[in-house]
């Protein structure tokens, strides 16, 4: 009696395979934005990366740039990968802490990505991505770019007070705890402020400064450096889901070999560093002690911030993305 049965289903399943050949043999398009400005050095990065990409993923998986802050405002980025808006984004968790405020934590690790994706970290993170953000966090792309304070009033102790510096929520505590009045705005609205003398500073990492000519309103740059940038590929979760094992496993692929040229924003960091000295940015350094204050400062405040905004998930993140001692860094 049952045989019939089975057979029609054996039968059914064969067929459904039949059309789920040519199905998964087809090629998938996923559009991709960038919070980033289009002329920037992470957005030059990342299309050097998409065109590769493109050429070794015919007939399986494709990505199709759409642009930048032109195309959508920096903020809203986060917003259209949890709503499925866009597929893919390259993003910084700052600009999108209005998804998920723990997205602003991976600046606070020190722990590179290779290491991230043995050491349960990268789990760990995709469990909140996926649970609190509708989005599966893909690759690190930026990494070894310390943030830094820039000013155009000279200060020769670290207390900000009197001077208006631009944000976003990286810098938010730590400059408020500077004695710092603070502004945010994304990347594409700091010349003008600089220029109108809204603020007399910005945060921003030791590479990119001249993408968009803020050396010009540029006198200082205050070292050391704090924190790492974080700009990172972060995908909507059921268009992940929706891949076939061959796009997924492609995908896993080129998502690797963009983060195996991470090696490339060490030699960035020490261009930058002497192209802002031939610029005329001077450097403004601390005593040794100073320093060290300055920027363990940097990092307790962060993980203080962290743990008020979300308790469990900064103390499995500290865990796993930071290294032991971490008063005691060089
Ligand atoms: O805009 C910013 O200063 C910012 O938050 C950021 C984050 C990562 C890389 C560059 C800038």
């Amino acid at each position: 009696m049952k045989f019939p049965l089975v057979k029609a289903a054996a039968a059914f399943l064969a067929c459904a395979a039949m059309s789920a050949g040519p199905v998964q043999a087809q090629q998938a398009t996923l559009r991709l934005i960038s919070a980033f400005p289009e002329n920037g050095i992470y957005v030059q990065h990342l299309q050097a990366w998409v065109k590769k990409f493109n050429e070794e993923g015919k007939g399986v998986l494709q990505l199709n740039f759409l642009g930048g802050p032109k195309t959508m405002p920096p903020f809203e980025v986060g917003n259209a990968v949890k709503t499925g808006v866009v597929d893919i984004a390259l993003n910084t968790g700052a600009f999108y802490t209005n998804v998920l405020p723990e997205a602003d934590f991976l600046k606070l690790s020190d722990v590179p990505v290779a290491e991230q994706r043995k050491n349960g970290a990268f789990e760990a993170i995709n469990k909140v991505w996926n649970e609190k953000g509708n989005m599966q966090y893909l690759a690190r792309m930026v990494e070894h770019q310390p943030f830094h304070l820039y000013i155009n009033k000279k200060i020769d102790k670290p207390d900000l007070t009197g001077m208006k510096i631009r944000i976003t929520p990286v810098y938010r505590e730590f400059f408020q705890a500077l004695n710092a009045n603070v502004i945010t705005t994304p990347p594409g609205e700091v010349y003008t402020a600089l220029e109108r003398g809204v603020v007399d500073g910005y945060g921003w990492p030791i590479g990119g400064i001249f993408d968009l000519n803020w050396q010009e309103k540029t006198k200082f740059r205050v070292d050391p450096g704090f924190y790492d940038a974080e700009v990172s590929l972060i995908m909507n979760l059921p268009a992940y889901k929706k891949l076939t094992p061959p796009q997924l496993a492609y995908l896993n692929k080129q998502l690797l070999a963009l983060e195996a040229q991470n090696g490339f924003w060490d030699r960035y960091a020490e261009e930058e560093t002497a192209r802002q000295a031939k610029a005329g940015i001077q450097t403004i350094k601390f005593d040794d002690a100073t320093a060290r204050r300055y920027r363990d400062m940097a990092y307790e405040v962060g993980w203080a911030t962290a743990a008020k905004q979300s308790p469990e998930v900064a103390a499995r993140f500290k865990s796993l993305l930071s290294r032991p001692a971490a008063g005691s860094r060089p």
